[in-house]
Protein backbone atom coordinates (compact mmCIF):
# COMPACT_ATOMS: atom_id res chain seq x y z
CA UNK A 1 0.00 0.00 0.00
CA UNK A 2 2.78 2.32 1.01
CA UNK A 3 4.57 1.87 -2.07
CA UNK A 4 1.62 2.07 -4.48
CA UNK A 5 1.05 5.76 -2.83
CA UNK A 6 4.44 6.48 -3.67
CA UNK A 7 4.11 5.33 -7.08
CA UNK A 8 1.18 6.49 -7.82
CA UNK A 9 1.61 10.26 -6.68
CA UNK A 10 4.72 10.88 -7.71
CA UNK A 11 5.32 14.89 -7.74
CA UNK A 12 2.09 15.16 -5.32
CA UNK A 13 1.94 16.50 -1.64
CA UNK A 14 0.29 13.64 0.74
CA UNK A 15 -0.88 14.47 3.88
CA UNK A 16 -1.39 12.42 6.68
CA UNK A 17 -5.13 12.55 8.23
CA UNK A 18 -4.51 12.81 11.60
CA UNK A 19 -0.79 15.03 10.89
CA UNK A 20 -0.97 18.53 10.02
CA UNK A 21 1.73 18.84 7.27
CA UNK A 22 1.83 17.74 4.28
CA UNK A 23 5.15 15.66 2.61
CA UNK A 24 6.23 14.87 -0.58
CA UNK A 25 6.16 11.04 -1.16
CA UNK A 26 9.50 10.88 -1.37
CA UNK A 27 10.05 12.18 2.53
CA UNK A 28 8.39 10.16 4.89
CA UNK A 29 6.28 6.59 4.29
CA UNK A 30 2.98 7.56 4.39
CA UNK A 31 2.43 3.96 6.44
CA UNK A 32 3.28 5.92 9.97
CA UNK A 33 -0.43 6.60 9.88
CA UNK A 34 -3.08 4.23 9.31
CA UNK A 35 -5.57 6.24 7.48
CA UNK A 36 -2.84 8.46 5.26
CA UNK A 37 -4.91 10.42 2.19
CA UNK A 38 -3.85 13.05 -0.48
CA UNK A 39 -4.94 16.54 0.05
CA UNK A 40 -3.86 19.18 -1.87
CA UNK A 41 -2.18 21.77 0.35
CA UNK A 42 -3.56 25.45 -0.02
CA UNK A 43 -1.43 28.10 1.77
CA UNK A 44 -3.02 30.84 3.12
CA UNK A 45 -1.42 33.37 4.46
CA UNK A 46 -3.36 36.68 6.30
CA UNK A 47 -3.29 38.60 9.43
CA UNK A 48 -4.62 36.26 12.51
CA UNK A 49 -2.43 38.36 15.12
CA UNK A 50 -1.86 42.19 15.34
CA UNK A 51 -4.47 45.42 14.47
CA UNK A 52 -4.69 44.13 10.96
CA UNK A 53 -6.43 40.56 12.61
CA UNK A 54 -9.85 43.15 12.56
CA UNK A 55 -9.58 42.30 8.97
CA UNK A 56 -7.58 39.58 8.39
CA UNK A 57 -9.55 37.13 10.69
CA UNK A 58 -12.75 37.22 8.34
CA UNK A 59 -10.96 36.40 5.51
CA UNK A 60 -9.61 33.43 7.46
CA UNK A 61 -12.92 33.08 8.78
CA UNK A 62 -14.21 32.52 4.81
CA UNK A 63 -11.34 30.80 3.98
CA UNK A 64 -12.51 28.21 6.29
CA UNK A 65 -15.99 28.22 5.11
CA UNK A 66 -14.78 27.50 1.37
CA UNK A 67 -13.01 24.61 2.83
CA UNK A 68 -15.56 22.95 4.28
CA UNK A 69 -17.94 24.07 1.20
CA UNK A 70 -15.73 22.67 -1.65
CA UNK A 71 -14.50 18.97 0.23
CA UNK A 72 -18.13 18.72 0.70
CA UNK A 73 -18.27 18.51 -3.02
CA UNK A 74 -15.80 16.54 -3.24
CA UNK A 75 -12.79 18.79 -3.30
CA UNK A 76 -11.09 18.75 -6.65
CA UNK A 77 -12.84 15.89 -8.53
CA UNK A 78 -12.45 13.24 -5.19
CA UNK A 79 -9.07 14.53 -3.64
CA UNK A 80 -9.91 17.13 -0.68
CA UNK A 81 -8.30 20.59 -0.58
CA UNK A 82 -6.16 21.17 3.23
CA UNK A 83 -5.69 25.19 3.83
CA UNK A 84 -2.62 25.40 5.73
CA UNK A 85 -2.50 28.38 7.87
CA UNK A 86 0.42 30.45 8.72
CA UNK A 87 0.04 33.97 10.47
CA UNK A 88 1.41 36.96 7.99
CA UNK A 89 0.81 39.28 11.51
CA UNK A 90 0.05 42.39 10.69
CA UNK A 91 3.77 43.64 8.65
CA UNK A 92 5.55 42.83 6.02
CA UNK A 93 7.69 40.89 7.92
CA UNK A 94 5.08 38.76 9.00
CA UNK A 95 3.92 38.30 5.43
CA UNK A 96 7.17 37.60 4.19
CA UNK A 97 7.79 34.68 7.08
CA UNK A 98 4.78 33.23 6.38
CA UNK A 99 4.99 33.08 2.28
CA UNK A 100 8.41 31.52 2.88
CA UNK A 101 7.28 28.46 4.90
CA UNK A 102 4.45 27.93 2.74
CA UNK A 103 6.39 27.61 -0.27
CA UNK A 104 9.48 25.70 1.31
CA UNK A 105 8.27 23.77 3.79
CA UNK A 106 4.67 23.53 3.63
CA UNK A 107 5.05 23.28 -0.61
CA UNK A 108 1.49 24.73 -1.32
CA UNK A 109 0.24 24.57 -4.74
CA UNK A 110 -0.97 28.54 -4.10
CA UNK A 111 -1.24 31.42 -1.53
CA UNK A 112 -4.31 32.90 -0.51
CA UNK A 113 -2.72 36.52 0.74
CA UNK A 114 -1.90 38.54 2.27
CA UNK A 115 -4.18 40.88 3.67
CA UNK A 116 -2.84 44.06 3.48
CA UNK A 117 -1.28 45.49 0.15
CA UNK A 118 1.46 47.32 2.39
CA UNK A 119 2.15 43.39 2.75
CA UNK A 120 1.73 42.46 -0.65
CA UNK A 121 4.36 44.45 -2.06
CA UNK A 122 7.03 42.79 0.18
CA UNK A 123 5.80 39.03 -0.03
CA UNK A 124 4.26 38.88 -3.01
CA UNK A 125 7.24 39.13 -4.94
CA UNK A 126 9.22 35.99 -3.24
CA UNK A 127 5.88 33.69 -4.42
CA UNK A 128 6.21 35.06 -7.93
CA UNK A 129 9.95 34.24 -7.62
CA UNK A 130 9.21 30.84 -6.67
CA UNK A 131 6.48 30.39 -9.33
CA UNK A 132 3.85 30.11 -6.91
CA UNK A 133 0.39 31.23 -7.54
CA UNK A 134 -0.85 34.41 -4.85
CA UNK A 135 -4.65 35.10 -4.95
CA UNK A 136 -4.53 38.67 -2.72
CA UNK A 137 -8.42 38.70 -1.38
CA UNK A 138 -8.19 42.14 -0.10
CA UNK A 139 -5.61 44.01 -1.09
CA UNK A 140 -6.60 46.66 -3.31
CA UNK A 141 -3.91 49.39 -3.75
CA UNK A 142 -3.44 50.09 -7.47
CA UNK A 143 -0.09 48.19 -8.59
CA UNK A 144 -0.73 44.88 -6.99
CA UNK A 145 -1.47 42.71 -10.11
CA UNK A 146 1.25 44.16 -11.71
CA UNK A 147 3.63 42.79 -8.87
CA UNK A 148 4.27 39.59 -11.15
CA UNK A 149 3.10 37.34 -13.05
CA UNK A 150 2.10 35.12 -10.27
CA UNK A 151 0.22 38.03 -8.55
CA UNK A 152 -3.20 38.03 -9.11
CA UNK A 153 -6.24 39.88 -6.80
CA UNK A 154 -10.00 38.86 -5.99
CA UNK A 155 -10.28 41.84 -4.43
CA UNK A 156 -11.81 45.29 -6.80
CA UNK A 157 -9.17 48.09 -6.57
CA UNK A 158 -9.56 51.23 -5.17
CA UNK A 159 -9.91 52.72 -8.22
CA UNK A 160 -13.48 51.20 -8.97
CA UNK A 161 -14.33 50.98 -5.40
CA UNK A 162 -14.01 54.13 -3.65
CA UNK A 163 -15.53 56.45 -5.94
CA UNK A 164 -18.99 55.12 -5.82
CA UNK A 165 -19.40 56.28 -1.91
CA UNK A 166 -18.35 59.49 -2.49
CA UNK A 167 -21.20 59.86 -4.99
CA UNK A 168 -23.36 58.09 -3.03
CA UNK A 169 -22.43 60.82 -0.05
CA UNK A 170 -23.36 63.64 -2.78
CA UNK A 171 -26.73 61.95 -3.53
CA UNK A 172 -27.36 62.36 0.20
CA UNK A 173 -26.39 65.63 0.42
CA UNK A 174 -25.54 67.53 -2.72
CA UNK A 175 -24.75 70.53 -0.98
CA UNK A 176 -21.56 69.31 0.04
CA UNK A 177 -18.43 71.60 -1.08
CA UNK A 178 -15.60 71.05 1.47
CA UNK A 179 -13.91 68.03 2.07
CA UNK A 180 -11.51 67.38 4.77
CA UNK A 181 -9.49 64.17 3.78
CA UNK A 182 -7.70 61.74 5.92
CA UNK A 183 -5.44 58.91 5.52
CA UNK A 184 -2.77 56.65 6.94
CA UNK A 185 0.59 57.84 5.80
CA UNK A 186 2.93 54.54 6.79
CA UNK A 187 0.30 52.14 4.02
CA UNK A 188 0.47 51.96 0.53
CA UNK A 189 -3.54 51.12 0.54
CA UNK A 190 -4.42 54.49 2.20
CA UNK A 191 -1.99 56.21 0.00
CA UNK A 192 -3.33 54.46 -2.44
CA UNK A 193 -6.74 54.95 -1.89
CA UNK A 194 -6.40 58.54 -0.56
CA UNK A 195 -5.17 59.37 -4.08
CA UNK A 196 -8.47 57.96 -5.88
CA UNK A 197 -10.66 59.65 -3.42
CA UNK A 198 -8.92 63.13 -4.10
CA UNK A 199 -8.90 62.96 -7.93
CA UNK A 200 -12.62 61.74 -7.53
CA UNK A 201 -13.37 65.11 -5.26
CA UNK A 202 -12.02 67.42 -7.36
CA UNK A 203 -13.36 65.76 -10.68
CA UNK A 204 -16.99 66.53 -8.94
CA UNK A 205 -15.98 70.03 -8.31
CA UNK A 206 -15.56 69.69 -4.70
CA UNK A 207 -12.66 71.47 -2.47
CA UNK A 208 -10.32 69.99 -0.95
CA UNK A 209 -9.70 71.97 2.29
CA UNK A 210 -7.25 69.94 4.47
CA UNK A 211 -5.38 66.74 3.84
CA UNK A 212 -4.68 65.29 7.27
CA UNK A 213 -1.98 62.74 7.79
CA UNK A 214 -1.88 60.35 10.47
CA UNK A 215 -0.36 56.58 11.34
CA UNK A 216 -1.99 52.94 11.35
CA UNK A 217 -0.74 52.22 14.63
CA UNK A 218 -2.04 55.98 16.05
CA UNK A 219 -4.67 55.87 18.78
CA UNK A 220 -4.95 59.78 19.15
CA UNK A 221 -6.18 61.88 17.13
CA UNK A 222 -7.12 65.00 18.12
CA UNK A 223 -4.31 67.53 16.48
CA UNK A 224 -5.63 66.38 12.83
CA UNK A 225 -9.41 66.21 13.37
CA UNK A 226 -9.13 69.69 15.58
CA UNK A 227 -7.72 71.01 12.13
CA UNK A 228 -10.31 69.48 10.03
CA UNK A 229 -13.06 71.03 12.13
CA UNK A 230 -12.17 74.19 12.67
CA UNK A 231 -11.98 74.61 8.44
CA UNK A 232 -15.44 73.69 9.03
CA UNK A 233 -15.98 70.50 5.49
CA UNK A 234 -19.28 69.53 4.80
CA UNK A 235 -18.00 65.87 4.55
CA UNK A 236 -14.17 64.04 5.77
CA UNK A 237 -13.33 61.24 3.66
CA UNK A 238 -11.16 58.75 5.83
CA UNK A 239 -8.43 56.25 4.41
CA UNK A 240 -7.18 53.76 7.01
CA UNK A 241 -7.49 50.38 8.41
CA UNK A 242 -9.65 49.24 10.65
CA UNK A 243 -8.51 50.45 14.13
CA UNK A 244 -6.92 53.80 13.41
CA UNK A 245 -10.61 54.40 11.58
CA UNK A 246 -12.80 53.49 14.32
CA UNK A 247 -11.16 55.62 16.57
CA UNK A 248 -10.53 58.54 14.54
CA UNK A 249 -14.35 58.45 13.50
CA UNK A 250 -14.57 58.46 17.91
CA UNK A 251 -13.05 61.65 18.02
CA UNK A 252 -13.87 63.17 15.26
CA UNK A 253 -17.69 62.76 16.70
CA UNK A 254 -16.55 63.32 20.31
CA UNK A 255 -15.24 66.82 18.98
CA UNK A 256 -19.11 67.36 17.69
CA UNK A 257 -18.57 66.97 13.82
CA UNK A 258 -21.72 66.25 12.79
CA UNK A 259 -21.38 66.45 9.18
CA UNK A 260 -20.81 63.33 6.70
CA UNK A 261 -18.33 60.61 6.81
CA UNK A 262 -16.94 58.68 4.30
CA UNK A 263 -14.45 55.66 5.41
CA UNK A 264 -12.33 53.65 2.50
CA UNK A 265 -11.81 49.90 2.59
CA UNK A 266 -10.30 49.66 6.03
CA UNK A 267 -13.69 50.14 7.21
CA UNK A 268 -15.81 47.48 5.80
CA UNK A 269 -15.67 45.46 9.33
CA UNK A 270 -18.46 45.14 11.98
CA UNK A 271 -14.79 45.16 14.26
CA UNK A 272 -15.13 48.92 13.91
CA UNK A 273 -18.35 49.04 15.99
CA UNK A 274 -16.59 48.73 19.61
CA UNK A 275 -14.27 51.35 18.45
CA UNK A 276 -16.34 54.17 17.66
CA UNK A 277 -19.52 51.96 19.17
CA UNK A 278 -22.97 54.82 18.70
CA UNK A 279 -20.58 57.29 16.87
CA UNK A 280 -20.09 54.54 14.10
CA UNK A 281 -23.46 55.28 12.50
CA UNK A 282 -23.83 56.81 9.29
CA UNK A 283 -20.44 56.50 7.90
CA UNK A 284 -20.81 55.88 4.07
CA UNK A 285 -18.70 52.80 2.64
CA UNK A 286 -18.69 51.61 -0.68
CA UNK A 287 -18.84 47.67 -0.47
CA UNK A 288 -17.89 44.96 -3.73
CA UNK A 289 -19.87 42.69 -1.70
CA UNK A 290 -23.55 42.17 -0.64
CA UNK A 291 -25.11 39.58 1.70
CA UNK A 292 -28.01 39.58 -0.60
CA UNK A 293 -25.94 39.23 -4.25
CA UNK A 294 -28.52 36.36 -5.27
CA UNK A 295 -27.06 33.41 -6.38
CA UNK A 296 -26.48 29.92 -5.40
CA UNK A 297 -23.00 29.88 -4.24
CA UNK A 298 -23.90 33.39 -2.01
CA UNK A 299 -26.75 31.90 -0.53
CA UNK A 300 -24.77 28.88 0.21
CA UNK A 301 -22.54 30.65 1.49
CA UNK A 302 -24.38 32.86 3.66
CA UNK A 303 -26.49 30.35 4.84
CA UNK A 304 -23.07 28.74 6.67
CA UNK A 305 -21.68 31.82 7.79
CA UNK A 306 -24.66 32.88 9.57
CA UNK A 307 -25.21 29.70 11.14
CA UNK A 308 -21.67 30.02 12.29
CA UNK A 309 -21.45 33.14 13.12
CA UNK A 310 -25.14 34.51 14.25
CA UNK A 311 -24.64 37.38 11.39
CA UNK A 312 -24.13 38.43 7.20
CA UNK A 313 -20.81 37.42 6.08
CA UNK A 314 -18.92 40.68 5.59
CA UNK A 315 -16.89 41.69 2.56
CA UNK A 316 -13.80 40.32 4.15
CA UNK A 317 -15.38 37.19 4.60
CA UNK A 318 -16.85 36.19 1.18
CA UNK A 319 -12.94 37.91 -0.38
CA UNK A 320 -11.49 34.99 1.88
CA UNK A 321 -14.01 32.60 0.57
CA UNK A 322 -13.47 33.25 -3.42
CA UNK A 323 -9.81 33.52 -3.20
CA UNK A 324 -9.77 29.41 -2.01
CA UNK A 325 -12.87 29.15 -4.28
CA UNK A 326 -10.45 30.61 -7.32
CA UNK A 327 -7.85 27.87 -6.67
CA UNK A 328 -10.09 25.12 -6.10
CA UNK A 329 -12.09 25.76 -9.51
CA UNK A 330 -8.71 25.80 -11.39
CA UNK A 331 -7.29 22.64 -10.04
CA UNK A 332 -10.44 21.33 -11.24
CA UNK A 333 -10.28 22.25 -14.66
CA UNK A 334 -6.71 21.33 -14.75
CA UNK A 335 -7.09 17.69 -13.43
CA UNK A 336 -9.79 17.52 -15.95
CA UNK A 337 -7.27 17.82 -18.36
CA UNK A 338 -4.27 15.55 -17.06
CA UNK A 339 -4.85 14.10 -13.13
CA UNK A 340 -3.14 16.81 -10.99
CA UNK A 341 -1.59 14.07 -8.98
CA UNK A 342 0.55 13.12 -11.72
CA UNK A 343 2.04 16.70 -12.58
CA UNK A 344 4.99 17.51 -10.66
CA UNK A 345 4.55 20.45 -8.04
CA UNK A 346 6.49 23.46 -10.38
CA UNK A 347 4.38 22.10 -13.12
CA UNK A 348 1.14 22.40 -11.30
CA UNK A 349 1.95 25.96 -10.00
CA UNK A 350 2.83 26.76 -13.34
CA UNK A 351 -0.58 25.18 -14.53
CA UNK A 352 -2.48 26.69 -11.90
CA UNK A 353 -1.51 30.10 -12.12
CA UNK A 354 -2.47 29.97 -15.83
CA UNK A 355 -5.76 28.31 -15.18
CA UNK A 356 -6.69 31.31 -12.57
CA UNK A 357 -6.02 33.87 -14.92
CA UNK A 358 -8.24 31.69 -17.50
CA UNK A 359 -10.72 30.51 -15.91
CA UNK A 360 -14.44 32.65 -15.39
CA UNK A 361 -16.10 32.23 -11.82
CA UNK A 362 -19.40 32.58 -10.23
CA UNK A 363 -18.65 33.48 -7.02
CA UNK A 364 -20.00 35.36 -3.62
CA UNK A 365 -18.75 38.36 -5.45
CA UNK A 366 -20.93 37.28 -8.31
CA UNK A 367 -19.41 36.19 -11.92
CA UNK A 368 -15.37 37.40 -11.62
CA UNK A 369 -12.77 36.80 -14.02
CA UNK A 370 -9.12 38.15 -14.18
CA UNK A 371 -7.47 40.24 -16.94
CA UNK A 372 -3.98 39.21 -18.53
CA UNK A 373 -2.23 40.79 -15.34
CA UNK A 374 -4.33 39.11 -12.99
CA UNK A 375 -6.72 41.84 -11.86
CA UNK A 376 -10.49 41.28 -11.24
CA UNK A 377 -12.84 41.96 -13.67
CA UNK A 378 -16.07 42.21 -10.96
CA UNK A 379 -19.59 43.21 -12.23
CA UNK A 380 -21.36 44.75 -9.07
CA UNK A 381 -20.27 47.17 -6.63
CA UNK A 382 -22.42 48.44 -3.62
CA UNK A 383 -22.23 51.24 -0.81
CA UNK A 384 -23.22 50.80 2.74
CA UNK A 385 -24.14 53.17 5.69
CA UNK A 386 -23.39 52.08 9.43
CA UNK A 387 -26.41 51.74 11.42
CA UNK A 388 -25.64 51.44 15.02
CA UNK A 389 -28.31 49.75 17.38
CA UNK A 390 -29.74 52.09 19.82
CA UNK A 391 -27.71 50.87 22.13
CA UNK A 392 -24.10 51.20 20.76
CA UNK A 393 -23.25 47.46 20.87
CA UNK A 394 -24.07 46.42 17.42
CA UNK A 395 -24.91 47.71 13.83
CA UNK A 396 -25.36 46.50 10.65
CA UNK A 397 -24.51 47.81 7.34
CA UNK A 398 -27.19 48.89 5.33
CA UNK A 399 -27.36 48.59 1.54
CA UNK A 400 -28.15 51.82 -0.25
CA UNK A 401 -30.23 51.36 -3.43
C1 LIG B 1 -5.49 46.84 1.45
C2 LIG B 1 -6.87 46.99 1.96
C3 LIG B 1 -7.12 46.83 3.39
C4 LIG B 1 -8.18 47.73 3.89
C5 LIG B 1 -7.54 45.42 3.61
C6 LIG B 1 -6.82 44.72 4.67
O1 LIG B 1 -7.76 47.17 1.18
O2 LIG B 1 -4.53 46.79 2.21
O3 LIG B 1 -5.36 46.78 0.21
Amino acid sequence: MKNLIASTFTGILLLAACADRPFSSGDQPASQTSRATTMIPIGVALAQTSNLALLGQESVNGAKLAEQYFNAQGGIRGIPIKLIFQDAGGDEAGAINAFQTLITRDKVVGIVGPSSSQQAFSADPIADRAQVPVVGPTNTAKGVPEIGEFVARVASPVTLLAPNSLKAALKLKPDIRRVAVFYAQNDAFSQSETTIFQQAIQDQGLEIITIQKFQTTDADFQTQATAAINLKPDLMVISGLAADSGNLVRQIRELGYQGLIIGGNGFNTPNIFPLCKQLCDGVLVAQAYSPEHDNAINRSFREAYIKQYQKDPPQFSAQGFTAVQVIVDALTVIDQQKPIRQLPLPELRTALNQQILAGNYETPLGKISFTPVGEVVQEKFYVAQIQMNPDGKNGKFVFLK
